[in-house]
């Protein structure tokens, strides 16, 4: 039968299974070929109630950190006040998420500690990535405040992987959504990381008809291994003006007839994240020179 790997502990997995969960263990000649958290298996159950991995199905991708496969969602869950999170740092999560083809959400919590100008502020700050296509959320975890739309985002069929720093939120709103999983949170617990979740191990946690992931992704800040003329195609905001530029391999800084500089000159593209995506082009290029 068909499962799904939700855990991994040693030698074994727990593969759930339509029954419910099962532990299992891959067989000798897949010992070599890691099975990883995420993975589609086919698994054969055994007289004494335990599964045999027969065969791990193909996977639609497989994220380094965490390591998890056949994620489908990434929600970034970040806060404007303790700890402050900058727009540099949603940038580079979210280019890594468009970098793997992730449908991708962002959640900003502790909208319980904001003054009423800091929120309108948030909200300016969250409009941005609404106009170039994200779902955006102001909301509180501890107040349990706006959080529908994360939740059906959460909530839907498939994989969901969380990024955000530490302290953000992250199990607090995890356990908001489902109190059922009840996570540790709160600064000692991410200290001793003794909690039940907080091991670097990830597992699938349930949530609705799908499935999250509470430990942090994406927390390297480095770039994508994107060639410089495609790191647009990375901003959907840009992606959409860059099919007009007049020649096709712009990179959009000062090349003559470019759409996408006459689409920030508009306000059509907000004018700080064409300022990241100048930025990390930089970096990019920067990369390429010590390489070669
Ligand atoms: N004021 C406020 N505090 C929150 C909210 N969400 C989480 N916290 C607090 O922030 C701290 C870190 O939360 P936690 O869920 O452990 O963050 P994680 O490291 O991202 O998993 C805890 O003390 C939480 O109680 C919120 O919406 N408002
Ligand atoms: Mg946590
Ligand atoms: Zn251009």
């Amino acid at each position: 039968m068909k499962g799904r790997v939700i855990k991994i502990w040693s030698q074994w997995a727990t593969v759930m299974v339509p029954e419910g969960p099962i532990l299992a263990r891959p067989r000798g000649k897949l010992l070599s070929e890691r099975v990883l958290v995420g993975d589609e298996v086919e698994v054969k159950l055994l007289p004494d109630g335990r599964g045999l991995i027969l065969r791990i199905e193909e996977r639609r991708n497989q994220l380094q950190r965490p390591p998890v496969a056949n994620v489908d969602r990434l929600l970034l869950v970040f806060s404007r006040r303790a700890p402050e999170v900058g727009a540099e740092w949603v940038d580079r999560v979210l280019l890594q998420g468009e970098w793997w083809r992730l449908d991708i959400a962002l959640f900003l919590n502790k909208s319980d500690l904001l003054s009423p100008k800091e929120r309108e502020e948030a909200e300016t700050f969250l409009e941005v990535y609404r106009r170039a296509g994200y779902g955006a959320w102001l909301g509180s975890a501890q107040e349990k405040e706006n959080l529908e739309e994360v939740r059906a985002f959460l909530e839907a069929e498939g994989v969901a992987v969380l990024a955000g720093e530490s302290g953000v939120g992250k199990s607090r709103l995890l356990n908001a959504l489902n109190p059922q999983l009840a996570l540790p949170s709160g600064a000692v617990s991410e200290k001793t990381g003794r909690g039940r979740h907080t091991t670097r191990h990830p597992q699938l946690l349930p949530m609705g008809k799908g499935w999250v992931v509470d430990t942090p992704g994406f927390s390297r800040l480095v770039l994508p291994p994107v060639e410089p003329a495609d790191l647009g195609n990375l901003f959907p905001e840009i992606r959409a003006f860059s099919s007009r530029c007049r020649f096709r391999d712009c990179l959009h800084r000062n090349e003559p007839g470019c759409a996408v500089r006459e689409a920030v000159l508009s306000g059509q593209v907000d004018e700080g994240r064409f300022g990241r995506y100048l930025q990390f082009l930089e970096e990019l290029l920067e990369e390429r020179k010590k390489l070669y």
